[in-house]
């Protein structure tokens, strides 16, 4: 990977919810009505106010994304996606390299420079960590090179053993 874009890239340890970047994506479900999880953490901060505008978007199949404001959050924008729940079939992974596809294309049209990214389907819905990690790695990464507007993109990991598979994935690619 080049330089340039390895520095565009960050892995944390940590609470998302807590993050003061541009937008935050959240691992939600079709519904776009709340759930357990990341998702269930974003909704409690941002508070009943993103319940309601999430009501009004009316869903998002798998794969795709839908922006919302994120009220009480730190964060301004939530970029609600919905990863697909495992299943060890090829699909699996063009779904979850959608994810981040359509949530940085949301970043792009909305002039957002920065963003946080969960680890999304890792937890509920079954995705190994490592697949996973190479997924959104390799995504955001070619993604990167074609936008330069997107100046900082966050990797943020609730576990101190999903960080460490993160940080050696982006170490093997220097
Ligand atoms: N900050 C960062 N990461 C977190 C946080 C947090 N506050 N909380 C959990 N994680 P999951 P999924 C990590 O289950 O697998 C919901 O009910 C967690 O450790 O939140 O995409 C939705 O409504 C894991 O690595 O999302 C859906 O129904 C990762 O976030 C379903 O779960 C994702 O775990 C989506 O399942």
């Amino acid at each position: 990977m080049k330089k340039e874009i390895h520095k565009r890239i960050e892995v944390v340890q940590g609470d998302i919810t807590k993050l003061d970047v541009d937008a935050i994506v959240n691992a939600a479900n079709t519904s776009l009505l709340g759930g357990g999880g990341v998702d269930g953490c974003i909704h409690r901060a941002a508070g009943r106010e993103l319940l309601t505008e999430c009501r009004a978007v009316g869903g998002c199949p798998t794969g795709e994304a839908r922006i919302t404001k994120a009220y009480n959050l730190p964060a301004r924008h939530v970029i609600h996606t919905v990863g697909p729940v495992y299943s060890g079939k090829p699909r699996d992974s063009t779904l979850l390299s959608s994810c981040y596809l359509n949530s940085l294309q949301l970043v792009v049209e909305n002039n957002i420079t920065s963003v946080a990214f969960p680890a999304i389907s890792c937890g509920v819905y079954g995705y190994p960590i490592k697949d996973a990690c190479k997924i959104a790695v390799d995504t955001v990464a070619e993604f990167l090179k074609k936008n330069p507007s997107i100046k900082k993109v966050i990797f943020i990991l609730f576990s101190s053993g999903d960080y460490d598979i993160y940080t050696d994935y982006l170490e093997e690619l220097v």
